[in-house]
């Protein structure tokens, strides 16, 4: 460890002069992981189970323990404050103290979806320059053909179930386990970088959003605690993954900051895995998107017996719109209440939200408290109630910036307000209501989908002579993506194409992306400069 790592360090240094005085430039410590783990275990949470993973538990003391092994791995590594620390991890423990590991040494970890295509791994690795990765093997092997390609990176950590044999990596369990249990905290400060977390954008590559150290606090403070009232009885059970926004917030400091408990669920989440979790575990908080609500209603129609969700006091739903009649069959199977609200990956969680008993179905709710949020015109006007504009905020926990995107940065983040690239109209009481993307990304099952990269894969195939991807709403009012092609001269437009088509993108792209609807067309809607019409195509 470096002796200018701790502020304790820096004052020894300086008592020579016998005065002891204040650094300049050295403020007051604030760590994100001292927050949500180590304060814990000192006001007595010691014994109390953080994790529920499979059959295993993990008290907060071990939970602690594991984290300063991890920070301690990655000093004896060479990695210092500041420097990036790629996360690539299912959800299980490794997640958490590799996480908090990173944050409590300085370093800036990023977790990111384990579903990806190598090439956007490739990516994240170079864009972040990240110096370390922790991965999980099956992505490993997948990518490790790429490593010369990986300018920055160093050090590669690979969670696997036995140990590996492959002498150009780590295996995580071997490095953690000879590390000492304590880890004094880097000095960091409320405003220094924590994480980050990419967001995909409409055009270009995925942006790094930088979160700082106060930001989960934050995040914590006003959703969780003000929307949800946690306490240290809940137990969350989230099924969007930690490496979500969404997901890190519902499934790992929510119920760190509440002093509660979190299940994990590794596997992609099913109707079927997600009743048996609550079943087993019987968590008091739920957390999914709208597709899966959806699913989870269905299964439940046609199954041969009723679900035991009675621990369950509170479902949240995030990350695309709800559509209404799925809270009143939630309600009718359940005698539960499902509360819509909003957030992103740059607020870092949820700003506008249906309250507990406050619920306006179809509406996003109300400004969660620590937040403001105001709709206005195309230059920036408030506009009256009941207009449609577009929607900013502000609140503490929203991003710091883009990495490296000067001019969106410029675009997105306006004085305090941040730019949310939403549609949005504000009833006479307050409540917001959705009304559409302002650019043409689509939220498929609540994650990004590019129009753009699916139409540039597309157009790779020798029999398409034009593509336009949009989002189109089914009978449940749910959006998935359609692919409106153009076939060239000599083509016949039969399943088999479409077939070929569908595994081309399954090939290049993460898998999750494929449309679910082709349409083949003799041409596409077109203005006078040649530009494609996408509104003509989205209400076709
Ligand atoms: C859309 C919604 C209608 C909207 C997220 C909760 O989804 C999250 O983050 P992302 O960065 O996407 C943000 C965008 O998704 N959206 C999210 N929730 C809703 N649209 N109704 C909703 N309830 O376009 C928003 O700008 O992936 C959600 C907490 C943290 C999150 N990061």
């Amino acid at each position: 460890m470096s002796e200018h790592d701790t502020y304790e360090a820096l004052q020894i240094e300086i008592k020579g002069d016998d005065k002891v005085r204040e650094l300049r430039g050295i403020g007051r410590q604030y760590n994100a992981a001292s927050k949500f783990v180590d304060e814990k275990v000192e006001s007595g949470l010691h014994d109390k189970v953080a994790i529920y993973y499979k059959e295993q538990t993990v008290t907060y003391k071990q939970l602690q323990e594991k984290m300063n092994q991890f920070g301690n791995a990655l000093r004896q590594l060479g990695v210092e404050m500041e420097h990036r620390v790629l996360l690539v991890c299912h959800d299980r423990p490794e997640f958490f103290y590799s996480f908090f590991g990173a944050i409590k040494m300085g370093a800036v970890p990023i977790p990111v979806n384990t579903m990806m295509a190598p090439l956007d791994y490739e990516y994240f690795v170079n864009n972040s320059r990240a110096r370390a990765v922790v991965i999980q093997d099956e992505v490993w092997n997948k990518i490790s053909h790429l490593r010369d390609r990986f300018l920055y990176l160093k050090h590669v950590i690979v969670i696997s179930e036995s140990a590996t044999t492959d002498s150009s990596v780590y295996d995580y369990h071997c490095l953690v386990s000879g590390q000492p249990t304590s880890l004094e905290p880097a000095h960091t400060e409320t405003n220094d970088e924590a994480f980050w977390l990419y967001s995909s954008g409409s055009t270009g590559n995925p942006k790094g959003v930088i979160h700082l150290q106060h930001d989960m606090e934050c995040a914590y403070n006003s959703f969780a605690k003000q929307v949800l009232a946690m306490n240290e009885h809940d137990v969350t059970f989230s099924a969007s993954k930690l490496y979500f926004a969404y997901g890190m917030g519902n499934g790992m400091y929510f119920p760190l900051g509440a002093g509660g408990s979190t299940v994990l669920l590794e596997e992609k989440p099913t109707p079927e895995n997600i009743y048996e979790t609550i079943e087993k575990y019987r968590p008091t908080l739920f957390f999914g998107v709208a597709t899966l609500y959806g699913a989870l209603i269905d299964y439940a129609e046609r199954a041969e017996r009723q679900y035991d969700l009675s621990s369950l006091r509170l479902c949240v739903s995030a990350g695309e719109a709800l559509p209404a009649p799925f809270i009143r069959k939630w309600k009718n199977l359940y005698n539960l209440e499902i509360l819509d609200g909003i957030g992103s990956t740059e607020a870092l969680h949820i700003y506008i939200s249906n309250f507990p008993g406050d619920i306006r179905e179809g509406s996003s709710g109300k400004v969660v408290p620590g937040y403001e949020a105001k709709v206005v015109n195309e230059v920036g006007v408030r506009v009256p109630p009941n207009e449609i504009g577009e929607l900013l905020i502000k609140g503490d926990s929203i991003t710091h910036g883009y990495w490296g995107l000067h001019e969106e940065n410029k675009r997105k983040l306006l004085g305090e307000w941040l730019s949310t690239g939403d549609k949005y109209l504000m009833d006479d009481e307050g409540y917001f209501w959705y009304c559409g993307r302002s650019d043409d990304m689509i939220k498929v099952g609540g994650i990004w989908v590019s129009p753009i990269e699916l139409e540039n894969t597309m157009l790779r195939h020798e029999a398409v002579l034009e593509v336009a991807v949009v989002g189109v709403k089914q009978e449940n009012d749910l959006e998935v993506p359609k692919a409106y092609v153009v076939l060239k001269d000599g083509y016949t437009p039969d399943e088999e194409l479409k077939s070929e088509l569908q595994s081309l993108l399954k090939q290049e792209l993460a898998p999750y992306k494929y449309p679910r609807v082709f349409e083949f067309v003799k041409e596409l809607p077109k203005t006078a400069t040649g530009k494609i019409q996408r509104f003509k195509l989205r209400i076709s």
